[in-house]
């Protein structure tokens, strides 16, 4: 019997709800053989110095201890409810906002919120064996912090499915557990969940890109017209500024060092740089084409009547949608999609209401470009002649109208040769992604030392000293 306050700290009231109750004692006890299973291998022992939300106050959602992941307390917490909150977009837009799921609107609401969920536990299935190469105690503690809030953002989600949906719901929890990333016969639902996440290099991209995938598609859930939904993504959010954190400091550590050596050496030639144990950047700008690529994916096709029924009916709205100085209807308004006809990218105006997709690529794009534009000083800053670039939106698209083309690095429109021809050149090659895991053998955990490979951080965790032991191994 679980002591519900104690162990699941929570803000729903869940001592007396009965109902939740008795769906999270058959869940609880199937999320831990999850995580045992296939949460961060071999860690099970370690007395890890994280944070843990325990209330939304603001000294309640960041309380820092030591302590055993399998031990973590994964809670449930909402945004506190505004009475007044209206559904702010679509057919129902000015009615309350709704506190129950409206039933016309069920099997739309789950999907969505099971697409979410599905992708949380399948980060951490992805990351699971990077603890053995960690470059620092302090990366790994990181990474083990973002592990247990995916797993607190699969409890968010399993929340709403069991209180809200009833036996559908508690199935869809379960089948969360079931699906694993990248197998066979039961794979996760979104494509770039199923790609492995090999080596660290890989990790601080996919913080970069993908998580920040999921800062947009929680802003989006964040305004819908159901409530509870609303709520839990609107206290989610302030746990993935911290993932998209790591992925950014991450990158630019490993740039640092790289320009650091180039400066020092005087050297250019990738070849060489590898030679000195670190990086070359043309195998980073290979990495971002990649996971920049397989994430733009994740906003699904850019014309899609799925994305307008989810903005009429009020259940997912825009990015900052209440900001947003329009109808909130989209009946008349237009926006841009390029599709491909023979050898030429075409702009098309299409109903901005079918194209709500492509805008949130579009507003996620623009994000991206500042974050890129940031590594990029460093590389300046250390007076070295390289450009990082985004690709081109088309590029290595296997969803949406590029999907089926080849297209370039910079929108050129190639036949299969053609593209062949330049993949190595665009995409990390398995040479690359050799050199790159050989950096990464064994785990530096000596505390304040890092690998070779990445500049320390500029200062440490929750104001501790970089050599502070943010790990105890027993
Ligand atoms: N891979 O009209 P379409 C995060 C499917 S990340 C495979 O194009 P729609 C996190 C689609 O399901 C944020 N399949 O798309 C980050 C549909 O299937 P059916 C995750 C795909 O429905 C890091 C069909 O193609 N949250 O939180 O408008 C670490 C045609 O649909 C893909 C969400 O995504 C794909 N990439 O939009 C941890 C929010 N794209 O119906 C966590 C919830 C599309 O033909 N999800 N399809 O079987 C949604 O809002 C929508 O499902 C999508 C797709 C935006 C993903």
């Amino acid at each position: 019997m679980i002591d519900y306050t104690e162990k699941i700290p929570n803000n729903v009231d869940l001592g007396r709800d009965r109902g939740l109750q008795r769906a999270l004692e058959h869940w609880q006890p199937a999320y831990m053989g999850w995580w045992y299973d296939m949460g961060p291998n071999e860690s099970h022992n370690y007395e890890v110095y994280l944070r843990t939300a325990i209330s939304v106050e603001a000294d309640g959602w960041a309380q820092f201890d030591y302590v055993k992941m399998p031990e973590y307390r994964w809670g449930i917490f909402l945004q506190p409810r505004d009475e007044k909150r209206e559904v702010n977009f679509g057919m129902h837009k000015g009615q309350p906002a709704w506190q129950e799921v409206p039933g016309e609107y069920r099997s739309t609401l789950r999907r969505v919120i099971v697409t979410q969920g599905d992708t949380e536990p399948a980060s951490v299935e992805q990351q699971r064996l990077l603890g053995s190469s960690c470059p620092s105690m302090y990366d790994l503690r990181n990474i083990f912090q973002v592990n247990v809030e995916e797993g607190r953002h699969l409890w968010a989600m399993v929340y709403l499915l069991h209180r809200y949906f009833g036996r559908d719901g508690r199935e869809e929890a379960e089948a969360l557990l079931a699906r694993r990333s990248g197998d066979a016969d039961n794979p996760r639902i979104l494509g770039a969940f199923n790609e492995p996440t090999p080596d660290w290099l890989a990790f601080y991209m996919f913080t970069f890109f993908t998580d920040r995938d999921g800062k947009f598609q929680l802003c989006a859930l964040a305004e819908s017209g159901f409530d509870p939904l609303a709520r839990t993504c609107r206290f989610m959010l302030t746990e993935e500024a911290h993932h998209m954190f790591v992925g950014e400091t991450g990158v630019t550590r490993i740039i640092k060092r790289t320009c650091e050596v180039m400066k020092e050496h005087k050297l250019e030639d990738p070849a060489q740089v590898r030679a000195l144990g670190v990086i070359d950047l043309q195998t980073i700008q290979r990495y971002l084409n990649f996971h920049y690529s397989v994430t733009l994916d994740l906003y699904g096709s850019d014309v899609s009547s799925n994305a307008a029924n989810y903005f009429t009916s009020g259940l997912k709205g825009r990015f900052r949608e209440t900001k947003l100085e329009d109808d909130h209807v989209l009946s008349e308004a237009e926006y841009p999609v390029y599709e491909v006809i023979g050898e030429k990218i075409v702009k098309k105006n299409v109903p901005a209401l079918t194209a709500l997709n492509e805008r949130l690529r579009d507003d996620y794009i623009e994000e991206i470009a500042d974050g890129v534009g940031r590594w990029q000083r460093v590389i300046d800053e250390a007076g070295i002649p390289f450009k990082l670039t985004l690709p081109h939106k088309g590029f290595h698209r296997a969803i949406g109208n590029f999907a089926g083309h080849h297209i370039g690095i910079n929108g050129e429109v190639l036949n299969a040769d053609g593209w062949k021809k330049h993949e190595d050149e665009w995409l990390p090659s398995a040479e690359d992604q050799k050199f790159v895991q050989s950096l990464m053998t064994g785990r530096v955990v000596e505390p304040g030392k890092f690998a070779n490979w990445i500049a320390p951080p500029l200062r440490g965790i929750n104001s501790k000293p970089l050599d502070f032991e943010y790990v105890r191994f027993n």
